[in-house]
């Protein structure tokens, strides 16, 4: 396969290079490890506790039903198969802070309040308050890494998102109005290349990106469960509905991103 002309960012973007020093390195690493097996993980055919409950083409949503303390703490895994964008192109609009008020309709406010390295940010959020309940805001570090470990067979390259909540001294959890929330999220995407007869370059036409989303968010405070649950149902397709159509677009007319 011919590639045509790429775009490179900086080297040794995505290897976490620069952040290896960084106190929140261990961590970092270990879960973005611990997200990417489990989201690898298959839903199983029902036997496991994954209920489909959104299926529009190829998205495909799935959640289990777990409370804690008999506040609702759901996991989401989400697949989806989009065309002509690259797994990278797919983890760099949702890692790069300036296009997240872009197709975040949740968000409020979105402050960068480290930057550990060109891959690995922390992040204060606040976001829209949803009427009766108080308003959450979420502090977590986020990184986007090369996958090259165990990828699937046929995948040309694969990276990731890993976002996790953490803590900053300067700014503890529910001390305003907002009510903290705790997340760990990850954003799988694989590239898969059609293979040209004629070696001839490849286009936007020939890629396809496969995603796997994986989502467990505390609410931090109790809210009513058929509340939350119906948040959920609506806001994650949308969410993956939007983002997804966001990327195809901003990518159109650009040189290929791998
Ligand atoms: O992963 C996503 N976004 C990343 C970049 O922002 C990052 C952030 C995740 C935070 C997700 C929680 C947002 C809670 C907002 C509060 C409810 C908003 C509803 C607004 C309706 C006008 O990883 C994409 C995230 C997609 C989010 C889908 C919605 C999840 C609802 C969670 C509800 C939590 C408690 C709400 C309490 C009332």
């Amino acid at each position: 396969t011919v590639l045509p002309e790429t775009v490179n960012i900086s080297e040794d973007f995505g290897t976490g290079s620069q952040a290896k020093s960084h106190p929140l390195w261990p961590n970092i690493d270990k879960v973005c490890t611990e997200q990417l097996r489990y989201a690898r993980e298959g839903v199983g055919e029902g036997g496991n506790g994954w209920q489909i409950f959104a299926d529009e083409g190829e998205m495909k949503m799935y959640k289990r039903e777990e409370e804690v303390n008999g506040m609702v703490m759901d996991p989401l895994k989400a697949c989806h198969v989009v065309k002509g964008v690259t797994a990278r192109e797919m983890c760099h609009y949702f890692f790069m802070p300036e296009y997240r008020n872009d197709w975040e309709t949740t968000l409020e406010e979105c402050t960068i309040l480290e930057k550990i390295s060109s891959d690995a940010f922390v992040f204060l959020q606040t976001h829209k308050r949803v009427w009766p309940a108080s308003q959450r805001d979420a502090l977590f570090w986020s990184h986007m890494r090369k996958i090259t470990d165990g990828l699937e067979e046929g995948t040309h390259d694969s990276w990731v998102v890993c976002n996790n909540s953490t803590e900053r001294e300067e700014y503890p959890p529910n001390s305003g109005k907002c009510i903290r929330i705790f997340l760990t999220v990850i954003l799988v995407c694989q590239t898969v290349i059609e293979k040209k007869p004629d070696n001839s370059p490849i286009t936007r036409d020939d890629l396809t990106c496969k995603i796997t989303y994986c989502s467990v968010v505390n609410p931090g405070g109790w809210a009513p469960a058929s509340a939350l649950r119906a948040i959920y149902k609506r806001e994650y397709p949308k969410f993956l509905k939007r983002y997804t159509g966001y990327v195809i677009d901003q990518c159109k007319d650009k040189p290929i991103m791998f």
